[in-house]
């Protein structure tokens, strides 16, 4: 690791930090921390064991922290008892909790391989300059350490729930992006090596939550390859995964699967679908507590309206939300909505007095017609950012 880098580590961390140029044949260990005083000492113990001799494979540990006990102190202290370079990057603004602590070690890993680890030793330590040698060996620009090959297991994953959850979310992700993911059996997994050069500086923002999976949809490593590994216990102290880390993973898919023009269509049809349901319930409810149907029509289509609303800002373009406030946009998300009501009525009676058409081929019609136009328009009027004042251009999200 240079000086240059090592002054930086202590310097305030800038959003728009030019990628490094990367050095031959070294290895970054990039180990994001919280709360991890009582591991270590133990876990640099286990890497000064397995790491190579420097002259062989010099490596540099980047522990990126975030915590609120004396981790850092306690890097520091061990630090000095270690042949190889141990630096601490305390992050005073923590931005995007897990993913975003390895995102800042991978923009400061100036070394030609980068390896993402957990400090609670449930990766086993002695595996890393596997990892790296099985790359070098095979030519891959991605290395994962898989609990779901042969050799592999998930012994450290306590409980039932842990586990059912672990699998639903690999399923759930490998469905969401099989070609991306071809050849990686556990997305999932928080432990890889990965070659610093396929890291784009686009893929590193927007900030993720499993960095794994953001890094092998973004950056498409043209060669995958596995090692198998044993998950461990935690050796001290206790997890962090919460169910609200569940949802930022829920909604981080979501937002990655969403990239393309297409798939936003395709989910802004699913979630209009499932609009239904609460539109269809709350008609229901309006017409047996005894309200006409037609302004009860109108009642729940409101219903339908909000949760397509809350659906669509918090999975489709929960990214591009900051342009207007809240209440701007569900006012005119609501007026397009209701629009949409106004004209596809019209559009049926035209499909079947002018075209001659049948109720049923015309109402599909006129539903897919205001679907499209209320897609473009909704993502023209209430997306969109606005164009800056003077200059006319648009301004990013
Ligand atoms: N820097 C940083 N590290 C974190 C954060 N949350 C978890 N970690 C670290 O990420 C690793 C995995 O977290 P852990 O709680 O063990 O998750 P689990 O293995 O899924 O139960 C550990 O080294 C944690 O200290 C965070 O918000 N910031
Ligand atoms: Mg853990």
């Amino acid at each position: 690791m240079s000086e240059d880098l090592r002054a930086s580590l202590h310097a305030p961390i800038d959003p728009d930090l030019t990628l490094p140029q990367t050095v031959a044949g070294s290895v970054t260990l990039i180990i994001p921390t919280f709360n991890e005083a009582g591991n270590i000492v133990e876990l640099l113990r286990r890497l000064g064991d397995a790491l190579p001799d420097p002259e062989h494979l010099p490596c540099a540990v980047l522990f990126v922290d975030d915590s609120t006990d004396d981790t850092p102190a306690v890097i520091e202290k061990a630090a000095a008892d270690h042949a190889f370079p141990v630096s601490v990057l305390h992050r005073e603004v923590v931005e995007g909790g897990l993913g975003g602590a390895v995102v800042e070690g991978v923009k400061r890993a100036d070394t030609d391989w980068i390896v993402v680890m957990d400090a609670d030793l449930q990766h086993p330590p002695h595996l890393v300059p596997e990892l790296v040698g099985e790359g070098m060996r095979s030519g891959a620009d991605l290395v994962v350490a898989s609990r779901y090959i042969s050799g592999g297991s998930r012994a450290g994953l306590a409980g039932s729930y842990r586990i059912a959850v672990s699998r639903g979310a690999t399923w759930l992700t490998k469905g969401l992006f099989p070609r991306a993911l071809r050849g990686i059996s556990d997305p999932m997994s928080g432990f890889f090596a990965m070659r610093r050069s396929v890291v784009t500086a686009e893929a590193l923002r927007p900030l993720g939550y499993k960095i794994l999976l953001e890094l092998a949809v973004r950056c498409r490593p043209a060669k995958v390859a596995e090692v198998p590994f044993v998950f461990q216990d935690r050796y001290c102290g206790q997890s962090k995964s919460t169910a609200r880390e569940g949802m930022r993973f829920l909604a981080h898919l979501a937002s990655l699967r969403s990239a393309t023009p297409l798939a936003r269509l395709i989910g802004f049809g699913l979630i209009g679908l499932s609009g239904f349901v609460p539109n269809l319930a709350a008609l229901w409810l309006l017409t047996r507590a005894g309200m006409h149907y037609l302004p009860a029509e109108i009642l729940a289509n409101q219903a339908g309206i909000l949760w397509n609303f809350v659906l669509i800002e918090t999975l489709l373009f929960r990214d591009r939300r900051r342009h207007r406030h809240w209440a701007d946009r569900i006012g005119r998300f609501a007026l397009l909505a209701n629009a949409d009501l106004l004209l596809r009525i019209p559009l049926i009676a035209v499909f079947v007095a002018q075209l001659g058409m049948d109720v049923l081929p015309a109402t599909a019609l006129a539903l897919v017609t205001t679907f499209v136009l209320r897609f473009a328009a909704t993502e023209a009027l209430v997306y969109l950012p606005r164009p800056s004042r003077g200059t006319g251009r648009h301004t990013r999200s």
